[in-house]
């Protein structure tokens, strides 16, 4: 008998009670029971690795950066600016140019309506979005499109929770500016096909912005590969600190935009006649930056890479595969959003139970879901409920942990009825 190879899954597989072990967090209890913390699409947990690393910064480095001579401002200015390269790296962009620390994926997308898309809207043009976006990528646009005339079209998508991509083709036009999409569902998962929709609005030479909070968390992203003009994230959902993340824009397309806001650092020389502004990526960080959060969210990536993209993506499809076979067996429970391609995030409805009746009985046996719209109202009025119950994994859950979800999903029903 021949010893067979370990199958690449086995191979690669993660130990994962020693990643559990990174994550102090996982250890608590809540209401007298072990955390079962599956709301990671709202918030990730962090690792050992990334507090350690903010607390180290402000216990022996910290100091402004970009300002001064003195020893700690140049270690402060070397690990910022050593964390943008790791973030630059992280998602293959050409130049930390590219690489601008915003707060998080709400503000990149701000940046863009304003100091992109603001300038050149006239009346009548269009700006092209998706009925899954996530409200951060409706409410920047309705505004701009309401500063400068513009028009908002969304492109509607199909029972499964999938865009359509023929109404897109009839969508999209002369008009269009900008084309802004999730690259996956925060309210369903649904993994977008974007390079469909980025190749087809090449071809019609509107740039295109990609929304990319729930996918850096959990899947490669090489903005190159991609071919996206702007793509957002938010360190919060990777394991990184609140407070920060990045937009990532095509230089030359950054390079031709105004400041976002004005201060100090964004700046080269100012008098009252006039200023000059400072080159990319500064010109768009007035202010201190939140040097603790970019230095941690490099940190972050480190803990990612060393684990591996591909990885955490296997591992986290097992997650879903699993779940979603485990709560299609709970009677009365539907899932909302079936594409063929997610990402582990299940929305769900439990007979007429209200999610959030579910959601507190979830808590007291320990399990930490989300429930409610999800900042995706449109998506939520699209299946017609003004609520869902949503269970989100990451690399650091387990089997064992959905099958507590289901067991106490049982509870909620003996309760409830
Ligand atoms: N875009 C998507 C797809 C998101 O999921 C979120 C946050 C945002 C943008 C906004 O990110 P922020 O870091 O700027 O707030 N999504 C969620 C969620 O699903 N539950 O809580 C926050």
């Amino acid at each position: 008998m021949s010893v067979a190879a370990p199958a690449p899954s086995a191979r690669a597989a993660l130990d994962v009670e020693a990643i559990r072990r990174d994550f102090p967090v996982l250890a608590r209890r809540v209401h007298g029971k072990p955390l079962c913390y599956l709301d990671n699409a709202a918030s990730s947990q962090r690792p050992r690795q990334v507090i350690d690393t903010i607390s180290g910064y402000y216990q022996s480095s910290h100091a402004n950066v970009h300002r001064g001579v003195h020893a700690l401002s140049q270690e402060a200015t070397d690990l910022f600016e050593g964390a943008r390269e790791k973030l630059r790296r992280f998602v293959n962009a050409r130049s930390t140019r590219e690489v601008i620390f915003v707060r998080g994926t709400t503000e990149a997308i701000n940046l863009v309506a304003q100091s992109y898309a603001r300038p050149r809207l006239a009346p009548g043009d269009e700006i092209l979005i998706s009925w899954l976006e996530h409200h951060a990528n409706i409410v920047p646009w309705q505004m701009v499109c309401e500063q400068t005339g513009a028009r908002l079209r969304v492109i509607p998508m199909t029972q499964s929770g999938e865009l359509d991509f023929d109404a897109f083709l009839s969508l999209i036009g002369e008009r269009t500016r900008l084309l802004a999409l999730a690259h996956v569902s925060n309210a369903l998962g649904t993994v977008v096909p974007v390079q469909r929709f980025i190749a087809e609005a090449r071809r019609h030479g509107v740039p295109v912005l990609l929304d990319g909070a729930q996918a850096v968390p959990h899947m490669p992203v090489d903005v190159q590969q991609l071919d996206c003009d702007f793509y957002c994230f938010s360190g919060h959902k990777m394991c990184g600190p609140t407070g920060i993340g990045v937009l990532y824009g095509r230089e030359s397309l950054l390079a031709a935009m105004p400041p976002w806001q004005g201060g100090g650092d964004m700046i080269l020389a100012v008098s009252f006649e006039r200023t000059i502004y400072n080159d990319l990526p500064w010109k768009f960080e007035a202010g201190t930056p939140h040097i603790a959060g970019a230095i941690g969210l490099g940190a972050a990536v480190d803990y990612l890479e060393e684990i591996g993209l591909g990885r955490i993506a296997a591992a986290e499809h097992d997650l879903l595969e699993y779940a979603t076979t485990r709560l299609e067996g709970v009677d009365g429970l539907e899932i909302v959003g079936t594409a063929p391609d997610k990402a582990a995030v299940i929305s769900f409805k439990l007979r007429d139970i209200h999610p959030h009746d579910l959601g507190t009985i979830l808590d007291m046996e320990g399990v930490a879901i989300r429930t409610g719209h999800h900042c995706a109202m449109p998506v939520m009025d699209f299946y017609g409920v003004p609520a869902t119950a949503r269970a989100s994994f990451a690399f650091y859950n387990t089997r064992a942990e959905v099958d507590r979800l289901v067991a106490a999903l049982g509870v909620a029903q003996e309760i409830l009825g």
